[in-house]
């Protein structure tokens, strides 16, 4: 979280997640398609086939103090380093997994690789959600099994079972997270009084 020069309070929120589990596309109809928020540009860094090379960003606003600056990261193994530069002073994250059963090993990888970063911060300090993307595939793996990759049992998350090209779930999921960043700055304001 961070304030501007104008007063107004940022909050930065992820969407994480192995490649091409629907990152980009779930922010992208959350862009085009969510009412009722201000939004500013929509900034992408990817290559000609529209996989993302560093990061897409948008801000998003529901009123004119409180903006979240919102980020997807690049998803291939190689971008490790952007995507701890995008990981730094995050609030809350979206954990996008890919229903695709060639992918089991690809969401635990990424998963790991953001508990690695995060440490003891994910889940407490930096709220997380889970998107279970992709579930129009025909041979979509079983939710439980995705989640047992992912190993986050101990963790009291908010799991949404979504279709971000048809944009089923997403504006839910993206309202469950805005809603954990919100609540865990109030629960901080509290504790310091
Ligand atoms: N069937 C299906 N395809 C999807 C869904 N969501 C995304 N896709 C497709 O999956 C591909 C990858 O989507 P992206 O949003 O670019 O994936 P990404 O997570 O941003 O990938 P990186 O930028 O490489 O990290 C695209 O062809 C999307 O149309 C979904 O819910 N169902
Ligand atoms: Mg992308």
């Amino acid at each position: 979280m961070k304030k501007d020069k104008d007063g107004r309070v940022h909050f930065k929120i992820i969407f994480w997640g192995p490649s091409l589990s629907g990152k980009t596309t779930s922010l992208r109809w959350i862009y085009s398609n969510v009412s009722g928020l201000s939004k500013g540009g929509f900034t992408s860094i990817e290559d000609p086939t529209g996989r993302t090379l560093y990061f897409d960003y948008t801000p998003l606003s529901a009123s004119g103090d409180v903006i979240f600056d919102v980020y997807t990261v690049a998803g291939q193994k190689r971008h490790k380093h952007q995507r701890k530069i995008i990981l730094q002073g995050v609030d809350g994250i979206i954990f996008v997994a890919d229903s695709d059963p060639s992918q089991l090993d690809a969401n635990e990888e990424s998963m790991e690789e953001l508990k690695e970063l995060l440490k003891d911060r994910l889940g407490t300090e930096v709220p997380l959600v889970i998107m279970i993307n992709k579930r129009d595939l025909p041979n979509a793996a079983d939710k439980e099994e995705i989640l047992e990759k992912l190993n986050i049992a101990t963790m009291d998350v908010p799991i949404y079972e979504t279709i971000a090209t048809k944009g089923i779930g997403i504006k839910r999921a993206f309202q469950a997270i805005a809603r954990e960043v919100l609540l865990r700055k109030l629960y901080n304001l509290k504790t310091m009084t």
